[in-house]
């Protein structure tokens, strides 16, 4: 069922001993909405966590540095940025059809939760955090506000794609003013990289093919040259944008082995085609510029099958 502003905050109000889910291979936009949760409301004396299929990339410690994890049975169980169960992660099955809540800005969201509130109109959830908070509050905490900065400015790529919102914008202004470090966490986002990511990169670069008269480009990630060269699963991160930037391409592809035999897609468009209706036609969804799905098989039949079917959209 669809759920409002008001009630989310009012539910979340009601509640106590609440675990907050990220998606996996967790980005800025789902920590900085369950970190922002996890400050505001610890603020009003309730127990609260946050899980991740795996450990959060470090990359992102900013956030949590004042985080406790607790342990309890959970009261309610909150999902952000999450647009199916399938994203959860490995393990976390036990939360599949006991989620009260889901936060969600994206358009492929499955409804899963016993309540959704969706826009898919912000550049992240954590804007819908950001009204969220200001709901119960009134007012927004310096620690929660660079949480949603983070997510904000990440998932809006630095304020460059075509989601960024005025609002994203307002958001950035109120932490400027509030004299929150944008730089340190814009430095640590988008102007940083550690020598793994970079080999990483450099080697799934030269991996790239040119498929359909150059209009779409594809890398394949092989689970043995992640083991290969020490790579965490985030180092990739910035590969789909990188394949997208490239001249003439319509369509940017990364395929990513997480665990053998199991391909993680991740699709960049431009204004055309509808990368989450491509992504769909696997199960997968997201956003019209940024979508992604799993595949199972064989490296060479999921990048053909990819391939393919992203033929039939350009
Ligand atoms: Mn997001």
């Amino acid at each position: 069922m669809r759920t409002d502003l008001k009630s989310a905050a009012r539910l979340l109000l009601e509640r106590d001993d609440i675990v907050i889910l990220t998606h996996q291979n967790p980005d800025g936009d789902t920590l900085g909405c369950a970190f922002a949760l996890y400050y505001a409301l610890t603020a009003h004396g309730k127990r609260v966590r946050v899980e991740n299929e795996k450990a959060i990339p470090k990359k992102y410690s900013f956030m949590y540095e004042n985080y406790t994890y607790t342990d309890f049975e959970p009261g309610c169980v909150v999902a952000v940025d999450i647009a199916s169960t399938s994203l959860f992660g490995n393990g976390m099955d036990r939360y599949i059809g006991k989620v009260d809540l889901c936060i969600d800005h994206h358009k492929s969201n499955t409804d899963y939760a016993d309540k959704t509130l969706l826009n898919c109109s912000v550049a992240a959830a954590c804007e819908i955090v950001y009204d969220i908070i200001l709901e119960m509050d009134g007012d927004i905490s310096n620690e929660a506000l660079l949480c949603v900065y983070t997510g904000v400015s990440t998932d809006c790529g630095c304020f460059k794609y075509s989601n960024t919102t005025a609002k994203a914008h307002d958001i950035a202004a109120l932490a400027i003013d509030r004299h929150i470090d944008v730089y340190k966490v814009n430095q640590a986002m988008f102007e940083s990289k550690s020598r793994a990511q970079l080999d990483i990169e450099r080697i799934a670069l030269q991996n790239l093919e040119f498929y359909h008269g150059g209009r779409c480009a594809a890398i394949v990630v092989t689970y043995e040259l992640l083991k290969k060269t020490g790579a965490e699963e985030s180092d990739l991160d910035a590969l789909p944008a990188m394949t997208r930037q490239i001249q003439g391409v319509e369509v940017g592809v990364v395929i990513k082995e997480r665990e053998k035999g199991e391909f993680k897609v991740s699709m960049r468009t431009g204004k055309h085609p509808d990368a989450s209706v491509i992504c769909s036609e696997f199960g997968g969804g997201g956003h019209a510029g940024a979508a992604g799905c799993t595949i199972y098989g064989e490296a060479d039949d999921v990048l053909s099958k990819v391939i393919e079917t992203v033929g039939r959209y350009i």
